[in-house]
């Protein structure tokens, strides 16, 4: 069997000129208003995105180090820029894999984030090759370990935080939410962590109620209740882009300051080796099932 993974990530912007066509396709054809793009673009060119993009090169790092681990060819696709997740799918055929391990750089599954990567991946495929999926990862006890490790010893109130959605899908009975609970509560047990809660952060004005409580919400309660130094765990992201850089170290850190509330966050899981190594772990055991169904 020739296998090949297909690595997945929401995407960045490669330069400034590309921010309205990234967000035309995230708002996927609907209605992108001047204010909100005028802000986007004004935040990505504050985290010193003009002609490069350090993000996206942490997602080629992440992937170098896969393929140099697994010892087999992996591509990258991103949902909302390029290379297209479409891209990586033929490059793999073109490789000649008759089996591919699609990997979503999200470990929670919603039918509305890792869902969609799904839908692109196949559409693509269009049943060329053997797809094995991976909806979530969330509870992989190497993924559970490794965020552990960053946290353990601090004696900061730790904040767990995911991108929010719209609270619609609660009542699609998504799993989204409770999937995030039940990482937090193991991280949180592995690490041993006397205190700790959740909160959501990135929702978007798009009219509509999102997932709470939102980040600056969330601090201010904390504050009301007395705690002094936070440390956020970001578990539902896994590399330093937008939403972390901004919305956490711009953003949450300036409400923090505003508390008189100490916060710090933990790195990133990024190209970190040990991170790399739980990658490599899901992707080994889905084509070990594979091979012995
Ligand atoms: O670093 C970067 O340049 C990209 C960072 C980035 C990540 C990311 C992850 C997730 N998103 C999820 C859901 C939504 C929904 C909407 C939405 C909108 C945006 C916008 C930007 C953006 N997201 Fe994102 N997301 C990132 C960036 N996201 C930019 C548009 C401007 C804004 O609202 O700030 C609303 C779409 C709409 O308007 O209809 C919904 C989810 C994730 C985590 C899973 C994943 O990584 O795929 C869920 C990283």
């Amino acid at each position: 069997m020739s296998a090949s993974v297909v690595l997945m990530a929401y995407g960045s912007p490669e330069r400034i000129e590309d921010v309205p066509a990234y967000y035309a396709d995230i708002r996927g054809g609907r209605p992108v208003r001047t204010e909100l793009l005028e802000d986007l673009t004004a935040r990505y060119r504050r985290l010193g995105i003009e002609d490069r993009n350090p993000l996206n090169e942490i997602t080629e790092r992440t992937r170098a180090a896969l393929e140099l681990e697994l010892g087999l060819p992996v591509f990258t696709g991103m949902k909302h820029w390029t290379p297209r997740i479409a891209d990586a799918v033929n490059a793999a055929l073109a490789g000649g894999a008759a089996t591919i391990v699609g990997l979503v750089l999200a470990p929670h599954y919603s039918r509305m984030s890792i869902g969609g990567y799904r839908d692109q991946v196949e559409d693509a495929l269009a049943d060329r090759a053997e797809l094995l999926f991976v909806e979530s990862w969330h509870d992989d006890p190497a993924l559970v370990e490794f965020w552990a490790d960053r946290l353990r010893g601090t004696d900061a109130h730790v904040v767990f935080t995911a991108h929010s959605l719209p609270a619609r899908i609660l009542d699609e009975g998504d799993p989204y939410e409770a999937q995030l609970l039940e990482s937090a509560t193991a991280i949180a047990r592995a690490a041993g962590l006397g205190r700790w809660s959740f909160s959501f952060q990135s929702e978007s004005p798009t009219g509509e109620p999102w997932l709470g409580p939102d980040i600056p919400d969330h601090l201010e309660e904390l504050q009301a209740q007395g705690v002094d130094r936070v440390l956020l765990a970001p578990i539902g992201f896994v590399a330093d882009h937008l939403e972390i850089r901004w919305d956490l170290d711009t953003e949450a850190r300036e409400r923090a300051k505003e508390l008189g509330l100490s916060l710090e966050r933990a790195e990133m899981p990024n190209d970190d080796p040990a991170f790399v190594s739980v990658l490599a772990g899901i992707v080994r055991r889905v084509l070990a099932v594979r091979s012995t169904a």
